[in-house]
């Protein structure tokens, strides 16, 4: 993993030099927030951060320039890294719903029940919380614009007070059938065939920033890109274009696109961004996503780690400082309370909330806020720690090699080391007991419920 660590970034003018300059005094910042005598949030007194959450599809560590991508260039996104911390280790589901689940609800799939797509799917507002109904409860407004899918219902059913989403997966333009019309707060419309998703989710979004700047916000930014089936851009050549190339420089472009509009409204100081891929990248792209020559270890759909390793970027500056790289395992859990906290809210005590807030990692207060990551996608299941990883069959692997190589230690070649991990992880999931949970009734891909194909439950 020290690869993904030194991985060089594009250097260019950090986002704290955009906007107010005065927040650059990071201890006074620090010690209020850490002793609580005056509520200061990144330069906006009394009053919590702006959260916008920004997930990429299927958009792995090996399609980001500062993760050391060979193929593809991403420099908005190395300038969102180098304004805040980026991770090496964040983990979440290696498939769209099960991964989005977890983000929203704070909870593992064996506890939802989203231990597969269509279940996904399944989930009732009546048992399962999202983090928007939370977060609206703190007097946030709440915006979610894009992918909904895999979830049921509409945004608007789970705590989100405006929404446009499409239907399915990587929509881009009418001339795919999925994408002849999407739905704005109910309202079904046309896409119109000089309309391009990407661009219309982009101008949604600065549009409901301008109209709550002056209140905490929160937008969902569920991203068509990089999901296929990927279409040219309207900057891609007429001849011969890069599909892949073209779709995640134009995604790059527009977040660029999008932390200018911050700076212009003077919002950065007063705004939390987490950029993030909602797994890893997907089969047919996985062995161009390499890193220093190599590409990685499994894909999306998958329990190795170009399954579940994702990129992940956050960055608020005058609270978190700029540059840095963090090697702390998290797992897509940790939103949710890492949010709560920041919102001013208090957890539910009538359930379990497996996230932990990263609030105190980002403060600077705690170098590391968890030792491990769960991951589960159907019946299969691993707990994850920096060197170390153990599945639901007892099968303990060497990370050492990740996320190129996993190497299995069968436990006749067991170290005093290998011992320990494989006793200390197997407590872990002692704990956590996800076959005491709700278990997946599906077809064993992640993606079906029940022994055959239940429905199009997308990809
Ligand atoms: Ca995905």
């Amino acid at each position: 993993m020290d690869v993904l660590s030194t991985a060089p970034c594009v250097q260019i003018r950090g986002l704290t030099e955009i906007g107010s300059t005065s927040m650059r005094s990071f201890p006074a910042v620090f010690w209020l927030l850490l002793t609580g005598s005056a509520v200061v949030w990144g330069g906006s007194p009394d009053r919590p951060p702006n959260l916008i959450f920004i997930l990429a599809d299927d958009l792995g560590v090996g399609n980001v320039g500062c993760y050391g991508s060979d193929r593809y260039r991403t420099p908005q996104i190395d300038r969102l890294a180098q304004s805040g911390l980026r991770y090496t280790r964040a983990y979440t589901a290696p498939l769209c719903g099960p991964s989005r689940a977890l983000i929203m609800t704070g909870r593992y799939a064996f506890r939802t029940g989203a231990t597969n797509q269509d279940r996904v799917g399944q989930l009732k507002p009546a048992a399962e919380t999202m983090l928007s109904v939370y977060l609206r409860q703190a007097g946030y407004r709440t915006g979610a614009f894009g992918k909904w899918s895999q979830f049921p219902l509409q945004p608007s059913d789970w705590g989100f007070d405006e929404y446009l989403r499409f239907s399915g997966s990587g929509v881009y333009r009418n001339t795919d059938a999925k994408g002849e019309s999407y739905v704005v707060n109910g309202e079904s419309r046309r896409l119109t065939a000089d309309q391009y998703m990407p661009d219309l989710l982009h101008e949604r979004v600065v549009d409901f920033i301008r109209r709550h700047r002056e209140q905490p916000f929160f937008v969902y930014y569920s991203l068509s890109s990089v999901h296929g089936e990927l279409l040219p851009t309207p900057d891609s050549p007429a001849v011969e274009p890069d599909l892949m190339a073209d779709n995640i420089s134009y995604m790059d472009k527009l977040i660029g696109k999008l932390l200018s509009e911050l700076g212009q409204q003077n919002l950065l100081q007063s705004t939390l961004i987490v950029f993030m891929g909602d797994n890893g990248t997907g089969k047919g792209q996985a062995d161009e996503a390499t890193i220093g020559g190599r590409r990685l270890a499994g894909q999306k759909g998958t329990m190795q780690e170009g399954g579940a390793l994702v990129p992940l970027i956050v960055s608020w500056p005058g609270v978190i400082a700029g540059g840095g790289v963090s090697d702390g395992v998290m797992d897509s859990t940790d939103f949710l309370p890492t949010f709560c906290e920041l919102a001013g809210v208090t957890l539910p005590s009538d359930r379990v909330i497996d996230g932990r807030s990263l609030v105190a990692e980002w403060r600077g207060t705690q170098a590391q806020h968890r030792k491990w990551a769960f991951v589960q996608l159907a019946r299969n299941w691993y707990v994850r720690e920096a060197q170390w990883k153990l599945n639901q069959a007892g099968e303990l692997f060497d990370m050492g090699g990740a996320p190129f190589a996993e190497s299995l230690v069968p436990q006749s070649a067991d170290t005093p080391d290998s011992r320990e991990a494989r006793q200390r992880l197997q407590a872990v999931l002692d704990g956590l007991n996800p076959a005491g949970g709700i278990l997946d009734d599906g077809d064993g891909s992640g993606r079906h419920a029940g022994r055959k194909k239940e429905g199009n439950s997308g990809d």
